[in-house]
């Protein structure tokens, strides 16, 4: 089953790849892609595998792929790592090395383009056959840097272009229209006349199943002018009229928008959205076509599995193909869509739900426009039956209200199936969210917690502890994360404790060093090394870590004898260019780092280091390295989160809210082994009922009332007093709408007994071995079957 590697064949491939380079002079970038493309070319020589048996072909329609770098990834999947390596040393080139000079894909902003990215790996492994459709962006996330502490933002040029892994296919190319107006053919139907078209070209990644031969696509499209050679178009004026509504086909696909979890409503946002879903629903119809299967019985077939509500768009554009240029009646086409259209909820954060102006809808793509108001005033007739003349339940169910247009509200109605991703966030998608809905069809809710996948982030960016895996089990546990469990086994065992404890420490001197090199700060490998790396938001909280670094400080002044296990306080966040108060979040944490990590009275007791720029690549770095994992949102918030995770898989113990996945987390490696603490979903709820005062907490917690004095009265900030206004506002005047206060007491409790814990050698060992052990169900394998069992394959 496994490709098998041909020293003869990749040599003859790396031979012309290298041909354009002077041999003596290659640089280690040049090698990288002289590597990559030998290695591109030598899968493509192997023959794609055809998809197995009755299973439905997946369609993994997302706006984010957070690939994360590819060559390792690959390498490691086709099981060429070692001769790769071998064929390189031949040659005087360290593979290691080389593959530190690949550019990281950042085609995604955070935990939903990340999880898309597993999941493509685990569909490839398990055998799912799928296809990932999304956009080719020029540029990704922004490079974060720090000016004075405060974030600056550059773009992110990946040079795509020159990328060795892509394979661009031209005859896969679609032609997506735009604007325009409607009007009535002899019977009656509504045509749409686009105003000007753009043209959609695919270009595939390969995504390689682990030692299984299986090779599937995640397929990106690029927006491209049409070309001059089609006079039609051209003498109509349309391609001139695109020029001239100022979307010529570079902008469209240049940037990934920045946002997470917030809704920004622009017009070029809706473009992308309208043109990834036009070109990805093209595709799938065509490869049914080519199939030779009737249009009937594309939901046998084909599921669209949409990540979030940002690619709902194609659901109209599916319709409108089956009624305008299949001619197929509602009942028929509505058949097909709503049996082929499913639906991952991953916030429920008010402003990240997205509503579009009708305004915008119509003036942009009025065919869907009007078919969503179709598909509105059918539901409508069913909520009247259910709840008649109830203006409020309309209020909260309507598709189209108050003139805007509910992406998630269309998800439900027109899709077979929802679901949240984890067990609470589920219950609170049903329950807060969707109540109505779930009245109307229950069966169509679902939970699938998610995943990561046991490839990248263990086999990969922890090598050591992998062997020392492989060395005591003998399941193969890269594809099975379950036999993990067999190491409980070697909880109490002395021998496995030391080579446990110093694969840690080899992990945390190798961050210490990357540090070292890329800041200029010197860490203590000896301190605890306490981690929070996710994007900045209010609701995840980084403030409150703040917080209580403040109070060790402060705790360290007040007394200099202190006896304290040292920390080293590590964060990984990129905030929105927009979100202003999460900026100064950042330049409040940066700021206090400055005073502590220069205070010779700390030493190296404490010390607070913001990693620039966080990505895949520095995750892969710092998971390895970390002993605490920071995964403290506002209980209701976090819908799961996937770098809790990570975290608990290399060993790392959770400080964390009952929130989001922590909860199964805690389940999994059971009470002793995770620091929870915090107000619950019910209890948040109870205490904003009840009214909540931050002032009133500020007023009875002298230690914290000096905390948030030393931050206003200009001591971290060379005398300014309103440099951290923004984030004390919110905290205090602003009514702590996130918890912080309410919470501060209990998580500083819970930190001193992570301290107390880590005393005890033996026992913080022992818990760290039973948070790698346990946590095999967070394989995104698992995650996958899941969506095979409950959603893709489940009968109707
Ligand atoms: C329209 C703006 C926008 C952009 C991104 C709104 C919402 C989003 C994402 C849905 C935010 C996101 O990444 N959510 C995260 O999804 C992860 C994968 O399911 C979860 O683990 C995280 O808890 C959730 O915050």
């Amino acid at each position: 089953m496994q490709a098998t590697f041909s020293k003869t064949t990749f040599m003859a491939a790396l031979t012309r790849q290298c041909a354009p380079y002077q041999p003596q002079a290659m640089t280690q970038h040049q090698w990288w892609q002289a590597v990559s493309a030998a290695l591109a070319e030598q899968l493509l020589a192997s023959p794609p595998t055809p998809p197995s048996g009755q299973q439905r072909h997946v369609n993994y329609i997302s706006m984010e792929f957070l690939i994360g770098r590819l060559t390792a990834n690959n390498l490691i999947n086709l099981g060429w790592l070692d001769d790769v390596s071998e064929v390189l040393k031949k040659q005087g080139v360290n593979l290691t090395d080389v593959l530190e000079q690949e550019v990281d894909p950042a085609l995604g902003n955070g935990g939903l383009g990340r999880l898309a990215a597993c999941f493509l790996d685990s569909m490839a492994t398990v055998g799912q056959p799928a296809v990932g459709y999304g956009l080719n962006y020029q540029y990704g996330l922004f490079r974060q840097s720090f000016y004075d502490g405060a974030q600056q933002e550059a773009p992110d040029s990946w040079h795509r272009e020159t990328y060795p892994w892509f394979r661009r296919n031209g005859s896969l190319a679609v032609s997506v229209g735009f604007g325009g107006k409607l009007s009535k053919d002899a019977q009656g139907r509504e045509q749409w006349q686009p105003a000007f078209s753009l043209m959609g070209e695919a270009s595939d990644l390969p995504v390689v199943g682990y030692q299984n031969g299986i090779t599937q696509p995640l397929r990106l499209w690029q927006a491209v002018a049409m070309q001059p050679f089609d006079l039609g178009l051209f003498n109509d004026g349309k391609y001139l009229e695109a020029e001239r509504q100022g979307v010529e086909a570079e902008k469209l696909t240049k940037v990934l928008y920045p946002n997470d979890n917030h809704q920004a409503g622009k017009r070029l946002r809706l473009m992308q959205q309208y043109f990834q879903c036009a070109c990805s629903v093209a595709d799938i119809l065509r490869r049914h076509h080519v199939a030779g299967r009737k249009i009937a019985d594309l939901p046998q077939y084909e599921v669209i599995q949409l990540n979030d509500t940002h690619p709902t768009i194609a659901i109209p554009e599916l319709l409108r193909i089956l009624l305008d240029e299949h001619q197929l009646d509602w009942d028929a086409a509505w058949s097909i869509v709503s049996r082929t259209f499913a639906y991952t909820n991953h916030t429920l954060m008010p402003e990240a739900l997205e509503c579009w102006d009708e305004r915008l809808v119509r003036s942009l793509l009025p065919r869907h426009f009007s078919l969503i108001k179709q598909i509105n005033a059918r539901f409508k007739t069913l909520v009247q039956q259910r709840w008649p003349d109830d203006a409020d339940v309309w209020d909260r169910v309507a598709i189209h209200h108050n003139r805007q247009v509910r992406m998630a509200n269309l998800c439900v109605v027109s899709g077979f199936a929802v679901n949240g991703v984890a067990a609470l966030h589920s219950e609170l998608v049903v329950k807060d969210l969707f109540p109505h809905y779930h009245q109307l069809w229950p069966e169509k809710f679902h939970n699938v917690t998610n995943g990561i996948t046991p490839r990248r982030w263990l086999r990969q960016c922890n090598p050591a502890l992998s062997a020392l895996i492989d060395s005591k089990l003998n399941a193969e546990w890269v594809t099975d994360l379950d036999a993990l469990k067999g190491l409980e086994a070697f909880a109490d065992d002395q021998n496995f404790h030391q080579r446990y404890r110093q694969i840690k420490q080899e992990n945390k001197h190798r961050l210490a060093a990357w540090v070292q090199h890329t800041m200029g700060i010197t860490l203590n490998p000896a301190a605890i090394f306490d981690v929070q790396i996710k994007r900045l938001h209010e609701y995840k909280r980084q403030h409150l870590n703040l917080l209580h670094i403040l109070s060790l400080y402060r705790q360290l002044r007040d007394n200099p004898q202190l006896d304290m296990v040292p920390r080293v306080f590590l964060f990984g966040a990129k905030a929105a260019p927009g979100y202003y108060l999460a900026k100064n979040i950042i330049y409040a944490i940066n700021k206090v780092a400055e005073k502590i990590n220069n205070d010779p009275l700390v030493g190296d007791r404490l010390k607070v280091v913001f990693i620039p720029d966080y990505k895949v690549s520095v995750a892969e770095l710092m998971i390895p390295a970390a002993d605490v994992s920071e995964q403290i949102s506002t209980a209701g918030k976090e819908a799961s989160g996937t770098g809790n995770m990570k975290l608990a898989l290399n060993g790392a113990i959770t400080v964390g809210t009952l929130d989001g996945a922590n909860v199964e987390i805690a389940e999994q490696v059971g009470s002793g082994h995770i620091f929870i603490f915090g107000h619950t979903v019910d209890e948040v709820k109870a205490l904003l009922r009840k009214g909540y005062n931050p002032l009133s907490v500020r007023k009875k917690d002298k230690h914290l009332n000096k905390l948030l004095t030393e931050l206003e009265n200009g001591f971290f900030s060379d005398g300014d007093k309103e440099a951290f206004r923004p984030m004390l506002d919110s905290l205090l005047a602003g009514g702590d709408p996130y918890l912080v206060l309410a919470d501060f007491a209990e998580y500083c409790a819970a930190q001193r007994q992570v301290e107390a814990l880590y005393r005890d050698t033996q026992q913080w060992t022992r818990s760290t071995i039973l948070n790698t052990a346990r946590v095999g169900m967070f394989s995104s394998d698992r995650a996958i079957r899941d969506y095979q069992q409950r959603i893709w394959q489940a009968k109707r």
